[in-house]
């Protein structure tokens, strides 16, 4: 059925009002209307979803206005396809950006109920692993914030990133149920449903036209159904939509089944449809390689695919203004397969040549790489695609037909250059290369910090690269202002603006103003005051989740991220080891009180990272248990690690630990939350870190370690580590401690074999990188005994955080990528 045209003035109620009466009665409304709950008898839930109902009202009125707007002036959408989106809490975020704060906080305050109770008993919606979750949800913030028409498309889980808890120190994974009451967010759109189709075969038909087309004829159906959560920027700009896609099954129940007896039979399409966003997939940088990960793409590709194309349709009635109206980003390759999909609608359903429809997707299109990790480049065997998803592996082969012919005939590329560009692996079972895939699909491949890009071009792009040069760009992560420095440190944020007026909340860049103030002493103390509270707060969590008490005057030192093999955890809490040996050694001497504060997730089935979690653990009950040590060395592991306990930390810490082996984190988005936040990093020349360096200057951070090219020489020379662990007594006594069972006293083989690989190969250096490490943190010790010295570091790097602002990034991505004009401030 055609659908109605849009009538651009439709009337609208009245915005709802923002006064703290109006607020307090709407409250008390949704919770009788809404919730069915009597005031006297309603628990913290029901009163909480009363509040995000009441807020979510005064966010609608701006939505509306919002998707008005786009359809009225035809702007450009941008729609982001991630498989993955970290966002937190929601409602601290949406208040904070409509300034409903106050009001909120004093209507609830006449109710007799706490607005900082509320929010701390919003769950987190953890749909995604780290930071290539979060950067999708900090994008979102920002596109909202520059006022972008943008959509977010994505899976709703029904189960986001498990629980993370603590069985004697051991890391235990329990399912996450962050829809248990309900989710007063999200608006379910039953009209906007799609069938998913999976198998079957691809027939060619002759259309009307006697043009032979091919028909993919799926044998296995399921519908994809949309969530749509409102998604507002600072000050209300703009509103746009994440709009994630739940499974359901055609047929809820197979009635005959049922009536034959078979009960359970008869649900079973129920469940398997339902299985494909039942949960997450919990592993961070490697590629999952199940069929049910592949599904998962394809579902919630399609389901994206063709509600963007369908809108276009409905507005603009023809196909060839795609890339002039839509641009589809791809967060990393997990959507890849919408290329694909975007060809298979154009040429079998709309009936388009193959260059045209080619030209046209390509134009819409980009690519976001996030890692150079072997391990985590997707690739699918060539027999699952043709058994899934047959028409689109036939378009892959016509892809990559294109491509081979090009690079012959244009660059004359060598056959070993050839076998590099190649969509299909035919190293050992023929795979699917979705990199591949993704970048010749696209009009920009970009990595996410400068470093990050180079390597790209010289590592697993490099044919490609030197077959499509323009295509290789830059975009430097980041990370929104509003919920890493405004929101999570009010304290702060009341500090600067007392110095050096409000207009920062506006323009990040304003930051700057603070370098005049770095070495004015009684700025310096406010501002230790400030995060001397942060530091009580934190210390608080610490002891009412594992009983440990902390000094706020110890320095917090941390590393919270991921457990990986890269990040290098491990070289962190061997230093922690040897800093123990050495207070123990010297008594007499003036340490530094520290507190080594971790937490972080491990990957289920990657048994390294889990048992780093255990060493930190054993660690942390020798040390915190040692009265030698004198309370100068804490070691603390904060189990589950997500959004909102980051909030806590962050803006407590004094140092960052941003320790990779150079060349392997992409970015890292952590190091800007602390560098906003007032935070000195300690770091090596990796990620985003170089750019950081740049920004605040040498003395403003202290950098340590092999550089990338050395890294990659000591790996091709194979050179062995065992040197560097002979030329340093202090690494070896604290291996020799660990290997030997000092901390595993019930079981002194534990880590044997994860320290006998620092001898063997020591793929991430951290035997290498260890006395440069003990000289850094040195220096660091240095610093902070010099109170003035610290202050004046921790205060330029929030003055300088500027360039890492997720505003920054996005309006690249508009202006480079997407072709789309971006509103000056
Ligand atoms: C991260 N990647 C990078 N991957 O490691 C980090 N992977 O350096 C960068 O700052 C960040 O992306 C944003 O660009 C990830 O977080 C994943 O989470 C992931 C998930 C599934 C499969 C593979």
């Amino acid at each position: 059925m055609p659908q109605k045209p849009i009538v651009y003035d439709a009337p609208t109620p009245e915005p709802r009002a923002t006064t703290v009466e109006a607020i307090q009665a709407e409250i008390l409304e949704r919770l009788i209307y809404s919730i069915g709950k009597d005031p006297i008898v309603a628990r913290p839930h029901d009163w909480l979803a009363a509040t995000i109902l009441t807020v979510r009202d005064r966010v609608m009125d701006r939505w509306m206005e919002s998707s008005r707007e786009t359809w009225r002036s035809s702007q450009k959408r941008v729609y982001y396809l991630s498989l993955e989106f970290l966002i937190g809490r929601l409602m601290r975020d949406a208040m904070s950006n409509v300034g409903l704060i106050e009001p909120v906080r004093d209507a609830l305050k006449n109710l007799n109920v706490d607005l900082g109770d509320l929010v701390n008993l919003e769950p987190d919606a953890a749909l995604g692993n780290g930071g290539l979750g979060r950067l999708a949800a900090c994008f979102l913030e920002s596109m909202s914030s520059v006022k972008i028409p943008a959509y977010g498309y994505g899976i709703r889980y029904v189960h986001g990133l498990f629980r993370q808890e603590m069985s004697e120190g051991w890391q235990v994974e329990l399912p996450e149920e962050w829809l248990a009451h309900g989710n007063p967010w999200e608006f379910e759109r039953r009209e906007s449903a799609y069938e998913i189709g999976f198998g079957g075969s691809v027939e060619p038909v002759i259309d009307p036209d006697g043009i032979e087309r091919q028909e993919w004829r799926p044998n296995d159906h399921v519908m994809a159904v949309a969530f749509d959560t409102p998604i507002v920027g600072w000050r209300g700009a703009r509103v746009n939509t994440l709009r994630l896609w739940s499974a359901q099954p055609i047929d809820p129940i197979l009635l005959d089944k049922f009536n034959s007896g078979d009960h359970i039979g008869a649900l079973e399409e129920s469940s398997r449809a339902e299985a494909i966003t039942r949960v997450l997939y919990p592993a961070d940088s490697t590629a999952a390689g199940q069929e049910l990960r592949l599904r998962q793409e394809f579902f919630f590709s399609s389901a994206s695919l063709q509600d963007i194309v369908r809108r276009h349709l409905q507005q603009y009635d023809e196909l060839d203004s795609l890339p002039d109206k839509v641009a589809i980003q791809l967060n990393d390759t997990h959507p890849a397969i919408s290329i694909c999909e975007m060809m298979r609608i154009l040429l079998d359903v709309h009936g388009l040549e193959w260059a045209h429809a080619w030209k046209l997707s390509r134009g819409v299109f980009g690519y976001t790489n996030h890692t150079l990790l072997p391990e985590a480049l997707e690739s699918w065997p060539v027999a699952l695609l043709e058994r899934l998803l047959p028409r689109h592996m036939q378009i892959i082969y016509a892809i990559n037909a294109e491509v081979l012919t090009e690079a012959r005939q244009r660059a004359q590329f060598t056959d070993g250059q050839i076998a590099n560009v190649s969509l299909i692996d035919e190293n050992g079972g023929r795979r699917v290369r979705m990199g591949q895939l993704a970048f010749v699909g696209s009009h920009s491949t970009n990595g996410v910090s400068a470093l990050h890009t180079e390597l790209m071009k010289k590592t697993v792009f490099s044919d490609l690269h030197r077959l499509y040069p323009e295509r290789i760009n830059n975009k430097t992560n980041g990370i929104t202002p509003r919920r890493w420095l405004m929101q999570c440190n009010p304290g702060l944020t009341k500090l600067i603006t007392d110095r050096i007026g409000p207009e920062f909340l506006d323009n990040i860049d304003l930051l700057q103003g603070l370098n005049a103030h770095a070495d004015d002493q009684n700025f310096q103390k406010q501002f230790a005051a400030v995060k001397r509270d942060n530091k009580v707060r934190l210390a608080k969590v610490i002891k009412d989740r594992l009983g440990i008490n902390v000094s706020p005057d110890a320095m917090f030192d941390v590393q919270i991220k991921r457990i990986h093999e890269y990040k290098r955890q491990l070289l962190n809490i061997i230093q922690t080891v040897a800093a123990y040996d050495e207070i123990r050694a010297h008594p007499e001497r003036d340490w530094v009180p520290r507190v080594k504060i971790f937490a972080g997730k491990a990957a289920p089935g990657y048994w390294n990272a889990k048992l780093t979690i255990k060493l930190i653990n054993d660690v942390a009950k020798t040390i915190n248990n040692d009265p030698s040590v004198r309370g100068l060395l804490k070691v603390v592991f904060l189990p589950n690690y997500n959004v909102s306990l980051a909030e806590v930390i962050v803006p407590a810490a004094d140092l960052s630990e941003q320790i990779s082996t150079a060349g392997m984190e992409a970015s890292g988005t952590g190091n800007m939350k602390f560098m906003a936040n007032g935070a000195v990093t300690i770091g090596t020349m990796d990620g985003a870190n170089v750019e950081m360096h740049k920004e605040v200057g040498d003395d403003n951070i202290v950098i340590f370690g092999l550089r990338t090219e050395e890294v990659n020489e000591k790996r091709s020379t194979s050179e062995v580590p065992r040197s560097s662990i002979d030329a340093s007594p202090r690494l070896m006594e604290a291996l020799e401690s660990i290997s030997s069972g000092v901390f595993s006293p019930d079981d002194p083989n534990r880590y044997r074999d994860l320290i006998g690989g620092l001898y063997d190969h020591d793929w991430f250096m951290v035997a290498r990188d260890f006395d440069a490490y003990v000289a850094a943190q040195s220096k660091v010790d240095k610093l902070w005994s010099d109170p003035r010295r610290w202050s004046s570091m921790a205060i330029k790097n929030t003055a300088r955080v500027g360039y890492f602002s997720s505003d920054r990034t996005i309006r690249q991505y508009a202006e480079d990528i997407w072709g789309v004009s971006v509103p000056e401030t």
